[in-house]
């Protein structure tokens, strides 16, 4: 099959006077499309690989947290496009959900006779947008990055997506923006190295408090240093807990053990990759368990904060850790 791969154009908002233009190429795969079951919608979906690479005069690696499309509605694709970015924003599928098996069958048929028709009708348009702008992002050590708006690199409701993994895949990173996700320790470091960033975390408790706290000072290593962390002082919010534990801690993983510990923190906190002292106070990435369980000598283990406030243990529904750079 001959490579298929088209230009599509996308629309960058800017902020404020700072006026962003940017491509995004995005390729589709050279292999067929495929159908798949949706347990979650209850129906039928054609799926369509694609990969998203940076164009542009300084080659910038965009950072990409979701994609709407736009679809012709000249061209039949079902009930609705939906696209999913992974792999830190660099690849994704583009979704059809077409109702029932046939339709679908219909759909792949045509799709993959000729995919070209899918450039044709099909528009990428970047979302995440913080502040009007997208998050536009590059790895390098330019003196002219633009400020960064907050970034999300941690999303865990325990919904959809299991924590549980291991050293590779967290680096990579795992997970959907905007539900559960984890962006990936690579493009976190890439990031955050060399900045002057915050820390922000956000904690939903069972009683539905949210508790927020920013540090200063966060950054993370690249892995040669085995991804470690630097957060600095609590300087606003009442998530208080003891984030300065985690100060200059190597992350670690079930199957790559860096903690301060003679155990591995990993295992003792449900097989979740963190920035584990010995092993400390925080495991966002922990398990997340039923209300019902809160009881439970594991949910301290797996899931807990202990807060400074109250000096006891509290365990999390939900939390988001994100960041922003000057
Ligand atoms: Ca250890």
């Amino acid at each position: 099959m001959q490579s298929c791969s088209v230009m599509l154009l996308v629309i960058l908002l800017c902020q404020g006077l700072g006026i962003f233009a940017k491509d995004i190429k995005v390729d589709f795969l050279d292999k067929p499309a495929r159908i798949s079951y949706n347990f979650f919608s209850g129906s039928y979906e054609v799926m369509l690989a694609f990969k998203i690479a940076a164009v542009g005069p300084r080659n910038d690696q965009p950072t990409v947290t979701g994609l709407d499309v736009k679809v012709d509605k000249g061209n039949d694709f079902g009930v609705g496009v939906t696209a999913r970015v992974s792999r830190g924003g660099t690849a994704g599928e583009l979704i059809f959900e077409c109702g029932n098996q046939d339709r679908c069958n219909n759909i792949k048929k045509f799709i993959d006779l000729d995919n070209s028709v899918v450039h044709k009708t099909v528009q990428f348009v970047p979302v995440g947008l913080h502040f009007g702008r997208f998050e536009r992002l590059r790895a390098d050590n330019s003196a002219n990055r633009p400020a960064l708006g907050e970034v999300v690199f941690q999303q865990h409701s325990g919904n959809s997506i299991s924590f549980l993994q291991n050293w590779e895949v967290y680096a990579e990173g795992f997970g959907f923006p905007h539900e559960d996700y984890w962006m990936g320790l690579k493009r976190l470091s890439s990031l955050t190295k060399d900045r002057s960033c915050k820390l922000i975390f956000q904690a939903t408790r069972f009683d539905g408090t949210v508790q927020k706290g920013t540090y200063k000072d966060f950054q993370v290593s690249g892995e040669d240093e085995n991804f470690k962390l630097r957060v600095g002082d609590a300087e606003s919010g009442d998530l208080i807990g003891d984030m300065k534990l985690h100060d200059n801690m190597e992350f670690s993983t079930f199957d790559r053990d860096n903690d301060k510990s003679n155990k591995s923190c990993s295992e003792t906190h449900g097989s979740a990759g963190w920035w584990f002292n010995a092993c400390g106070s925080h495991s966002p990435n922990g398990i997340i368990v039923a209300e019902k369980d809160l009881g439970r000598a594991d949910c301290r283990e797996y899931c807990s904060s202990r807060s400074k406030k109250e000096d006891k243990l509290i365990c999390w529904k939900a939390t988001k850790l994100s960041f922003t750079c000057a």
